[in-house]
């Protein structure tokens, strides 16, 4: 079954909309967050965990995968699905972004782009076909084109051929791909800091009619208020009737922002990145868990959270295992990190049904810190 969204409610106070994204495996309630397992694992969680906190589907990455183990491993075990056990749906990203982080171990060109493995330094190359080639072996739910996130701050001309670029590659994305039935496709829209490229870009990639489309070339390093302003600009002028998804966001502030702005679909290493170094997410703001301050806190990591971290374990535990580099340290925290953002969409999922999301915004910031 092809993937198909479909618009359930649009906001009377803002531009947020709730949906229903249909993919072969599920559906999925939108506005979503969408934990990221760039290695065929969302790092430390089983995916029976994983779907206990109430994920609905998760991201991976096709430039990690094709490196190690190799697509064409994936391929033979049957699909990134039943290679890591994880039967509902999962969305790949193209490996562009992530072969652009290489910064000077990459050379692009209108062909694609050429790189070097980061693990052991051998060169490759990625071209539009390549990267759906890679993605088909995977047999992810939903596929990203191959595109450049055009770096933070770029100049005009630059920018402008960059996103050209993008559109040439969507293009060819578009054409190599077949079974439209098993896997969707996804276009990026980039542009860059500029409203007029922005444009551009929404009207190039949107006239491929893609099943969805992304806004790529956001946070990554650009004051917030320009952040706010390209989104709240970009995300209205993509096709109502299509999956909106920003990529790369993941903290509350810019979470809301992204939904207030129309967006359906996000994700981010953030929730469990942070995990890792000892860092929380509550209802009252982010909580660094070995500071000396918690050595005798036997209390919850959030009071308000009820995830399987927060009804068995306290502070002064989690405190102590991170300390001593416990394993299980990184595994709680992921787990309520996760079930902090997860819970979060459902909660504004929730606020749009009832016509009150930016009252809900208001007290989740006072709450947290924000304002
Ligand atoms: N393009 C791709 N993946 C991405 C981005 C992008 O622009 C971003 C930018 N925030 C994150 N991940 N393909
Ligand atoms: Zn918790």
């Amino acid at each position: 079954m092809a993937v198909r969204f479909e618009l359930l409610k649009e906001s009377s106070e803002c531009n947020a909309r709730l949906g229903k994204l249909y993919t072969p495996h599920g559906v999925i309630e939108t506005p979503i967050f969408m934990p990221v397992g760039t290695r065929a694992t969302v790092k430390a969680m089983t995916p029976e965990e994983v779907k206990d906190l109430g994920a609905q589907i998760i991201l991976s990455n096709t430039y990690h995968l094709y490196l190690k183990p190799g697509h064409k491993l994936i391929e033979e075990a049957g699909g990134l699905h039943k290679f890591m056990n994880w039967d509902k749906p999962i969305l790949t990203d193209s490996g562009g972004f992530q072969v652009f982080s290489l910064g000077k171990l990459r050379k692009i060109s209108e062909e694609g782009v050429e790189f070097r493995s980061h693990i052991d330094g051998s060169k490759h190359f990625i071209s539009p076909e390549k990267s759906i080639e890679i993605q088909n072996s995977l047999g992810s739910d939903i596929m990203m084109a191959l595109d450049e996130c055009t770096p933070y701050p770029s100049d005009y001309e630059y920018t402008k051929e960059s996103l050209e670029r993008t559109t040439r590659w969507a293009k060819r994305c578009k054409e190599y791909h077949k079974d439209w039935d098993r896997q969707a496709l996804f276009g990026i829209v980039q542009g860059g800091m500029y409203k007029d490229l922005r444009e551009q870009s929404i009207k190039e990639i949107t006239d491929l009619d893609l099943p969805g489309y992304a806004i790529g070339g956001l946070s990554v390093g650009e004051p917030k208020e320009l952040y706010r302003d390209m989104l709240s600009f970009t995300a209205p002028k993509l096709p109502k009737n299509k999956a909106r998804y920003l990529m790369g966001v993941g903290s509350p502030d810019y979470l809301f922002d992204a939904v207030i702005s129309g967006i359906d679909m996000a994700d981010c290493v953030l929730p469990t990145r942070i995990a890792r170094n000892g860092t929380v997410l509550t209802s009252h703001g982010k909580l660094v868990i070995k500071n000396a301050e918690y050595k005798r806190d036997f209390g919850k990591l959030d009071p308000e959270c009820d995830c399987y971290t927060c009804k068995n374990y306290s502070r002064a535990y989690i405190r102590h295992l991170f300390n001593v580099d416990e394993i299980l340290a990184a595994r709680l925290a992921t787990i309520h990190n996760l079930y902090f953002l997860i819970k979060l969409m459902e909660n504004i999922r929730t606020a749009i049904k009832e016509d009150r999301l930016l009252e809900y915004r208001e007290q989740f910031y006072k709450k947290y810190g924000y304002i």
